[in-house]
């Protein structure tokens, strides 16, 4: 399974491309824009996430509700694109027609934080617009519709949901240990902040509009759960195999991540190693886990208990009140360019997170069962569970 995205932040669509996805899996338009409503949400949000409509268009790859087994296409729609339409225009626009365009006035502030320096350096632009159109967020909906696919193969497989919750706002955090179940998602989906802890969600509020106040803007962590995974996703074979490492590189892979923690993560660091692990017994069915602290992960595969990972996100890098920088044109100092944007992504971010880690859940999950078909794929399983359970 791989998967690409091509687009910018306001051309006129963005687009996901999803390949090696088995035939069968039922997927409809409506399931991909719910995902993608998902990852507006969020207080804190800037103006663009309210008259965004992500309006998405399967193009391929997909007949009558269900995959074929080729490449998915998936388009979203740039709602605002008439707003765009010469400074963004894949085709040569009279120059004179430009100039006259305040919208298409060359960025030449770098923001601390953002790709814009490194970019207008590395790519031979004057102009940040080519940078920041590719490098902003506004590309994870790709991402989010293309992990939409992944969530539907992994449900109708192992009947598993890809859930999130954010674990911390700044400082404002959730009580240590609280981990959420699937049941859980439409309660964390009304919370204006994606907390599962109502305490929290206060707190995280308080500390948006503080920063909101002060002009200024906050990151945060998420935490990705996948609760009954079969054991033996993944493989300890080479590093690049190990599934712990395929999900930080995911996850680190979404702009604005920092950090990315497998269970317990850094905590288990400052542990014994009596307290850091998770000791077993026997059970009816097989080996019982007192503890997760291992997030389900040991020796680079899933190890039957709850998939968790998290992922910190660093403060939005578009701060209003306007961070020092130079003008790369003139080489003066310079206040960085402000536009549009949000004060804290960190509740959006989890929904992006929910689809990175559903692709590559759904990636290691064909490799090991591979199959054409769903039914194939789901007969491979069974063989599979089949044999370990007696063990
Ligand atoms: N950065 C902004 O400057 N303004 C935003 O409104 C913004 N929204 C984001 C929303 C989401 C869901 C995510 C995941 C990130 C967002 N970012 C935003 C972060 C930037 O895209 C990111 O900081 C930038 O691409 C530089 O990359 P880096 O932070 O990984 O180094």
């Amino acid at each position: 399974l791989r998967w690409i995205t091509a687009g910018e932040s306001h051309g006129p669509a963005l687009v996901a491309i999803l390949e090696g996805m088995v035939a069968g899996v039922e997927v409809s338009s409506a399931d991909i824009s719910e995902q993608l409503a998902r990852r507006r949400l969020g207080y804190g949000r800037g103006a663009r996430m309210k008259f965004e409509a992500d309006k998405v268009t399967v193009i391929g790859g997909v007949r009558h509700g269900r995959t074929m087994g080729g490449p998915i296409a998936i388009e979203i729609a740039n709602s605002e694109w008439p707003k765009w339409i010469e400074v963004m225009a894949a085709d040569p626009v009279d120059e004179a027609e430009l100039a006259e365009l305040a919208r298409n006035a060359p960025l030449t502030r770098p923001r601390p934080g953002h790709a814009d320096y490194s970019g207008m350096l590395k790519y031979g632009f004057d102009d940040a617009r080519p940078v920041l159109e590719r490098a902003s967020a506004r590309e994870t909906a790709a991402r989010v519709a293309a992990g939409t696919i992944a969530r539907q193969f992994l449900r109708q497989t192992f009947g598993v949901e890809v859930i999130s919750h954010v674990v911390s706002i700044g400082t404002a955090t959730a009580p240590a240990g609280l981990v959420p179940a699937a049941a859980d998602l439409p309660a964390i989906d009304e919370s204006p902040v994606r907390a599962f802890d109502k305490d929290a969600e206060a707190a995280m509020i308080a500390e948006i509009e503080a920063a909101k106040k002060d002009g200024d803007t906050l990151g945060g962590v998420v935490e990705v759960v996948v609760e009954g995974l079969p054991v033996g996703l993944g493989s300890f074979t080479s590093g690049e195999n190990r599934l712990d490492a395929r999900l930080a590189a995911a996850l680190m892979g979404i702009q604005a991540i920092k950090g990315v923690e497998v269970g317990d993560g850094f905590e288990t660091a400052r542990r014994r190693g009596s307290a850091a692990h998770d000791e077993m017994r026997p059970g009816p069915d097989g080996v019982l886990r007192s503890t997760n602290r291992a997030g389900g992960l040991e020796g680079g595969m899933t190890n039957g208990e709850a998939l968790r990972v998290r992922a910190a996100m660093k403060p939005i890098s578009t701060v209003p009140r306007a961070l020092s920088t130079v003008d790369m044109t003139t080489g003066d100092e310079a206040v960085a360019i402000h536009q549009r944007s949000d004060v804290c992504a960190v509740p959006a971010a989890g929904v992006v997170a929910e689809a990175m880690v559903a692709l590559v859940v759904a990636q290691a999950a064909l490799e090991k069962f591979g199959g054409d078909s769903l039914s194939e794929t789901i007969g491979n399983i069974d063989g599979y569970l089949k044999r370990i359970n007696a063990r």
